[in-house]
């Protein structure tokens, strides 16, 4: 346990050495039970695609096997495992968005799952022509709307209707070099079609039938995620909240909730809040009930109600360390199948609730749309009963919270702006424009959106909370989502005092706009939100994306969904830098048409650097010639 990676967290130090005393297994130990990891799947070279596999060529060109039995060579192998990861992360992203879509076609007045943003549920219908979008009866307006985003997966012609928010510059390109996505659900059967054996072999044309998946997902399913849960479930505006492992709370019943998708975690907040429940948990000696997130749950309930947030990805076992977690629910995505085994070795329980999900070793209550509240009182009440079962001698809970601020859609973000906007001077209230302004006078260098999960391959939350701290103190707002969000959480980067830790123009900017240097814009699939401002500033100058001075950086991603991010990011023209390298490096000819030629028709490209340091001195230099190529 005395791993070097490990060093950077203090919380992570006591807990593993926790775990250690009570015989829990944890991710480290199975990483280290894995050995040397396989050096031919690290390239990207090992193909199991079918049965006269596997077969592995060569990840070193010129030595060994070049060719798989049927003649596939390394650059075919290489393109198609990456066309299949990003499928894999689309399918996931989009599917999660189907369930929200499916619980507003099901909307009704008197709840549990009802409309609370009318207006923007007004406005959408509006940007997608429905008719009378603006007096029609709510509910009727509201499942004709999800009506027609369930269209969008399924859907046998036309493009995803959400491109038209992107410039037309953008989306002339994207017909151009015949990447507008379609439907999601074909793009990825597509995807998965041309990546079956004996299908396609050249690996240019595998990345861009990858890439247009990857934009059915961003412009499609995460888009339809995020504007739909905002239309169910209220758009974020900002709050404070509080982040790590101290808040969870001894003297309570806690509850943790994990996962991605807000109609469960939605219910299981309501269902907390039952005085019913609240009594119960008195009755049980506990002083009431402490629902505390992880993962994209934990993003979306704090965005909306300041739930707290108990950590990310890998804190997911440590969190169940502290013996002091009465119920762990899961629904889809980021889950450790190991969690189960993990909880048994204090009183706690797991629920695991999708049957898209089912995680086997403890419980499994099934949740649906039609009977949620219900799904979640049963759970509430196994947590709360559970209660007396805790054994105190196992109680460890770190004393290390920090506080934060949460919230920051781009309409809060708005809104933020327009509170400064000299109404005299004739500016326009409701734009991203003194955004552009200040971007464009220089007083900030530009903006970067850091996101994605954690990953043993870099020190947990270090590469995170390098490249943000670099970052504003060379003046670039940060936004951030999913994991990355919760890293800066706890690094105390998302407060109105991070300013002290910025570049002078970016200190100014947080004091007259009153917000943090590093703004959390919600869970992974409200990457979708930073696509939105990004083309909206874009939009406001007349330009292409890809001209500002903006990237996107996944410093510890590890799931199939970032490369599914990253492709639609670049996809929509903007640079992208891996902390993690993608498993192609086997092909040296898919490697550089990532990292460099893709940049001739998409106008970005991909960055793979280890280290958060050199990272943002690309970073700057990138930005630079940006701002000089704009005249700026
Ligand atoms: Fe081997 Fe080709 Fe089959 Fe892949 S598709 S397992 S390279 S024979
Ligand atoms: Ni999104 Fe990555 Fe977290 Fe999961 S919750 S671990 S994909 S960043
Ligand atoms: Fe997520």
């Amino acid at each position: 346990m005395s791993n070097e990676i490990l060093n950077y967290d203090k919380v992570a130090e006591a807990s593993l050495a926790k775990a250690q005393r009570d015989g829990a297994e944890t991710m480290w130990d199975r990483r280290a039970a894995q050995k040397t990891q396989c050096g031919f799947g690290e390239a990207g070279v090992c193909c199991r695609i079918c049965a006269m596999g596997p077969c592995r060529v060569s990840p070193v060109p010129g030595k060994g096997a070049e060719r798989g039995i049927c003649g596939a060579n390394a650059d075919t192998i290489v393109a198609r495992n990456f066309a299949r990861m990003v499928a894999g992360g689309t399918s996931a992203h989009s599917d999660h968005a189907r369930d929200i879509v499916h619980a507003m076609h099901g909307a009704k007045a008197e709840g549990p799952f009802k409309i609370r943003d009318e207006a923007k549920l007004r406005r959408i219908a509006g940007e997608w022509g429905i008719e009378a979008a603006d007096t029609k009866e709510t509910y009727a307006l509201a499942h004709e709307l999800a009506d027609m985003a369930l269209q969008e997966f399924g859907k046998p012609f036309g493009t995803q209707r959400f491109l038209k928010r992107a410039p037309i510059a953008r989306q002339e390109l994207w017909e151009r070099e015949r990447i507008a996505p379609r439907a999601i659900d074909m793009e990825v059967t597509t995807l998965m079609h041309s990546t079956h054996m004996g299908c396609a072999s050249d690996y240019e044309s595998l990345f861009r039938r990858g890439m247009r998946t990857g934009l059915s997902d961003g412009w499609g399913g995460s888009m339809i995620g995020t504007e739909f849960s905002d239309i169910m479930y209220g758009t974020p505006s900002a709050r404070p909240s509080s982040s790590n492992l101290g808040v969870i709370d001894a003297e309570m019943v806690n509850v943790l909730i994990h996962g991605h998708d807000p109609n469960l975690a939605e219910m299981v907040v309501l269902a907390a809040q039952n005085p019913e429940m609240v009594e119960l948990a008195k009755a049980k000696g506990a002083k009431g009930i402490n629902i505390v997130g992880m993962c994209c749950t934990g993003n979306e309930m704090t965005m909306r109600h300041g739930i707290k947030i108990a950590g990310n990805f890998y804190q997911q076992e440590m969190c169940i360390i502290t013996g002091a977690i009465e119920a762990v629910v899961v629904d889809v995505q980021c889950i450790f199948p190991a969690l189960p085994a993990l909880a048994k070795t204090y009183h706690t329980r797991f629920i695991s609730t999708s049957q898209k999900a089912k995680i086997s070793g403890d419980m499994y209550i099934e949740f649906s749309e039609e009977t949620g509240l219900e799904n979640a009182n049963e759970i509430i009440k196994i947590a709360v009963e559970n209660f007396p079962n805790r054994d105190a001698a196992k109680v460890e809970i770190p004393d290390i919270k920090q506080d934060t601020m949460v919230g920051y859609s781009v309409e809060a973000i708005i809104d933020h702006l327009d509170a400064v906007v000299n109404s005299q001077l004739e500016d326009e209230l409701g734009t991203v424009k003194p955004l552009t302004d200040v971007i464009y006078a220089g007083v900030l260098r530009g903006a970067a959106g850091v996101v994605g999960c954690n990953n043993p391959k870099q020190q947990h939350d270090y590469a995170h909370v390098k490249v943000m701290e670099e970052l504003i103190k060379r003046d670039v707002i940060c936004v951030v989502t999913g994991c990355a969000a919760q890293a800066a959480a706890k690094a105390g980067l998302l407060t109105l005092e991070a300013k002290d830790r910025c570049g002078r123009g970016l200190l100014e900017v947080c004091e007259r706009v009153n917000i943090p240097p590093v703004l959390h814009m919600g869970s992974c699939v409200d990457i979708s939100r930073i696509l939105h401002i990004v083309n909206l500033c874009a939009d406001v100058r007349g330009i292409d994306p890809a001209l500002l001075p903006v990237v996107g950086i996944a410093p510890e991603w590890m799931s199939e969904k970032a490369v599914s991010i990253a492709n639609y990011v670049v996809g929509s023209g903007i640079n992208t830098y891996l902390g993690v390298i993608p498993q192609v490096l086997g092909s040296p000819n898919f490697t550089k048409l990532l990292t460099e030629d893709c940049q001739e028709f998409i106008g970005a490209h991909f960055v793979f650097e280890k280290d958060p340091i050199v990272m943002v001195d690309k970073i700057m230099e990138d930005m630079e010639e940006k701002r000089t190529a704009l005249g700026i």
